[in-house]
């Protein structure tokens, strides 16, 4: 059996997602900063409040928190696209839900890559946040064509790396030699360039078109933009940010404050501004920012419904933008309506859990096993007499397009246009080689495989 020779896809993402942080960590000092920060208030939380500690620990979340990070890129041709997808399978990472960003007026779609298995999430949840630029969005038919031009001529990834990803696609994997080698060839590709591919003046047409645009068309490649690391206490970071000398935007994205976390609240600073190499002169860009979340639980459809239909509501409400000084206040109060606690969200079917008997329930094993086998099984009766315990499934996903705030506030100009809403997820998934995966149902399988393994668990007991 060769394949005991073969480092693991989840081995290889950690090696990455490590790699990536440290090269991050040199190119965007304020990251480290940043790092500091979320650590000290992890621990802090951490020691305030034993009972966050335990259910971490007890679900396998305590160990990945402090590795815990996503990235963003914006790719710029369908090969590019499909070639990251390939990329990423080598590292377990696999594509997992559409988002159409042209509703909230740039001129992306994306995916994210990441781990789906309960046990690989565990390992390390890294996910890449991934944009193909949708060129057909840009109006001037000329400047068009030649944005086309210039990212058809460009070549992302180096030949090592190509090869690399051959090599594991037909072995099966890769040896500890060449997956180190694979990270430091796969990283080449996320690197920061100051040297633009185009003048000055075709960097300014194309960043009048849509800043995003430039960011895409004129380097050498898909510089990482962010890298997010996950904080248990978003609101704690960003009233100490300041102090340490990052300048966070006002309002934080996502659900208001809760007992019980839900989806993902993020907030983000102000890129850098970078001097740029264009091929006739020097100039600037702002590429790169800072950002930190903090993830909850995952909701279900019916959940995922009330949020959006709370969130609209505020929005809708007369002066009542995310820029509006009693927006934090409006967004508590719309929230009320929102349960904020566990039993009520998973009574209501707003939120998926992961459930696995207690020493009780295994103590009452026929009389739970009853329950559940019931014609309306009582998977809830379980938990309420602590036969079971309900654990919430983390949120792993994204929210770009009702935090199109941070999108916004990083690209530093008013824009705002909307483009028209046609989700285009036929075309992003010919260009990726591949279908994206459902992010619902892969939360409504691992609760399903949980509710499946309390069951097997029970009838092995009752014989
Ligand atoms: C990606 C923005 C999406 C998030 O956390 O929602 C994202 C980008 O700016 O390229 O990272
Ligand atoms: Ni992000």
């Amino acid at each position: 059996d060769v394949s005991g020779s073969f480092v693991s896809p989840d081995e290889v993402r950690t090696r990455f997602s490590r790699a990536m942080s440290d090269m991050y960590r040199d190119e965007v000092p304020q990251y480290g900063t940043l790092l500091d920060l979320v650590g000290e208030v992890n621990a802090q939380v951490l020691q305030a409040q034993p009972a966050v500690q335990q259910d971490m620990e007890r679900t396998g979340e305590l160990a990945r928190l402090n590795l815990e990070r996503h990235g963003a890129i914006r790719l710029g041709t369908a090969q590019e696209l499909g070639t990251m997808r390939r990329l990423f399978a080598v590292m377990g990472m696999h594509a997992v839900g559409y988002y159409d960003l042209s509703v909230a007026g740039v001129p992306v779609h994306a995916t994210a890559f990441r781990p789906v298995t309960d046990e690989a999430l565990h390992k390390n949840p890294f996910r890449v946040f991934t944009s193909l630029l949708r060129l057909e969005l840009i109006a001037d038919e000329a400047l068009r064509a030649k944005a086309a031009d210039i990212v058809a001529q460009r070549q992302i990834f180096t030949p090592k790396a190509l090869a690399l990803i051959e090599q594991c696609e037909a072995a099966g994997g890769l040896t500890h030699a060449q997956a180190d080698a694979f990270v430091q060839e796969a990283l080449e590709t996320f690197r920061w360039h100051s040297d633009a591919t185009v003048d000055f003046s075709t960097y300014e047409s194309l960043q009048q078109s849509h800043r995003l645009v430039a960011d895409v068309v004129c380097f050498k490649g898909p510089h990482i933009n962010h890298l997010t690391p996950r904080t248990l206490d978003i609101d704690a970071i960003q009233a100490a940010m300041p102090a340490r000398g990052i300048n966070a935007k006002d309002v934080v994205e996502g659900p208001p404050r809760r007992q019980c976390p839900i989806l993902l609240r993020q907030t983000s600073f102000k890129a850098l501004e970078e001097t740029v190499r264009f091929t006739d002169h020097t100039g600037s860009h702002t590429a790169r920012f800072g950002e930190i979340e903090q993830r909850g639980v995952a909701l279900t459809p019916k959940g995922r419904a009330l949020y959006d239909q709370l969130l609209a509501q505020v929005r809708s409400m007369e002066n009542a933008g995310s820029a509006a000084p009693d927006y934090v206040q409006r967004l508590a109060r719309t929230f009320e309506q929102f349960p904020d606690d566990h039993t009520a969200m998973r009574e209501q079917g707003l939120a998926y859990y992961r459930y696995a008997l207690t020493a009780a329930g295994q103590a009452q094993a026929a009389e739970a096993l009853a329950l559940l086998q019931a014609p309306e099984p009582a998977l809830n009766v379980l938990v309420a007499r602590g036969w079971v315990q309900a654990h919430p499934i983390t949120y792993e996903d994204f929210l770009p397009v009702s935090a199109a705030g941070i999108f916004q506030s990083n690209l530093g100009g008013q824009e705002q246009r909307q483009y028209q809403a046609n989700a285009a997820r036929q075309v992003f998934e010919r260009d990726l080689g591949g279908t994206t995966l459902d992010e619902l149902a892969l939360y409504a399988q691992a609760q399903e495989r949980s509710v499946d393994a309390v069951l097997q668990a029970l009838m092995a007991l009752v014989v």
